[in-house]
């Protein structure tokens, strides 16, 4: 086989090679299920590591039922992403949910619908309600979006969680002192000098959204926070990589994003 392939199984030897159980974090999938099932098989995660999916699992990509099927079966961990929301509140009640049903529809909803075949079972959906917004893993705290700044948690809801971008994405001091938040959810590379592919991290917060869907990026990332190790794997082609985080990182300059996303401006719609 190819060089590259060989490169693949080199770095995980080199990934595997404490004995300690790893913490490994998956960004947004999107249905992309052959590009998880390419990265997991570097990263080949044994029974001792624990995997956690960081939402948005579904949409946009054609094979979100296998993507979700796949999770389950492996009992990994998920977080609630903003699509797995959109899908429960369009699916929630007729009356009250056009706008919702609408609104997923036309950010990717229809691919998951045809994945499905027009009919996800109760089992996906009862595990969809399940999905917690965050978890707190000690020296880390994951959620899909973000936390608002000015708010304690108990004061915050799952659209929070799901949808922040820019009063995160623009705090000056870390949320937790003690904590990193991992996110995904926002595409790393419309940061300033950010490139596809690369992680970007802020104040207290890393996110790892890259954006396998997207035609300008293509690369799924699972981030092995025990070794500080970065898995790759692009979408578009057959190329895989095994970067060390800090290699992988740009760290943003707030104030630039702070130009780039203006504070005043980012509450009022919902992005999708
Ligand atoms: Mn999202």
């Amino acid at each position: 086989m190819s060089g590259i392939r060989e490169g693949c199984v080199f770095f995980r030897k080199i990934g595997k090679k404490t004995q300690e159980a790893r913490r490994i974090i998956i960004g947004d999938v999107h249905g992309s299920f052959q590009a998880l099932l390419r990265l997991l098989n570097r990263v080949a995660p044994d029974s001792k590591d624990e995997v956690y999916f960081l939402g948005d699992l579904i949409d946009r990509g054609e094979q979100s039922l296998e993507v979700v099927d796949f999770v389950i079966k492996n009992n990994y961990q998920c977080l609630l992403g903003n699509h797995e929301y959109m899908l429960l509140k369009a699916l929630a009640r007729k009356e009250v949910s056009e706008k919702w049903f609408n609104g997923w529809i036309e950010s990717g909803g229809a691919a998951t619908l045809l994945s499905y075949n027009n009919n996800i079972p109760a089992e996906h959906i009862n595990w969809f309600q399940s999905l917690p917004a965050y978890l707190d893993l000690g020296d880390i705290w994951l959620v899909h979006a973000g936390v608002h700044p000015e708010y304690p948690l108990e004061q915050q809801t799952n659209e929070q969680f799901c949808w922040i971008r820019n009063e995160f994405h623009t705090m000056t001091q870390p949320y937790f002192k003690d904590k990193l938040i991992i996110t995904g959810h926002t595409l790393t590379f419309t940061f300033p000098d950010v490139k596809p592919g690369q992680l970007a991290r802020g104040s207290g917060w890393l996110d790892i959204e890259t954006g396998v869907y997207h035609p300008q990026s293509g690369w799924l990332t699972a981030l092995d926070w025990t070794n500080q190790l970065v898995y790759q794997v692009q979408n578009q082609n057959k190329n895989c990589r095994t970067i060390p985080l800090e290699k992988a990182v740009v760290n943003l300059d707030i104030d630039k994003i702070s130009r780039y996303f203006p504070r005043e401006s980012s509450s009022k719609s919902l992005n999708l």
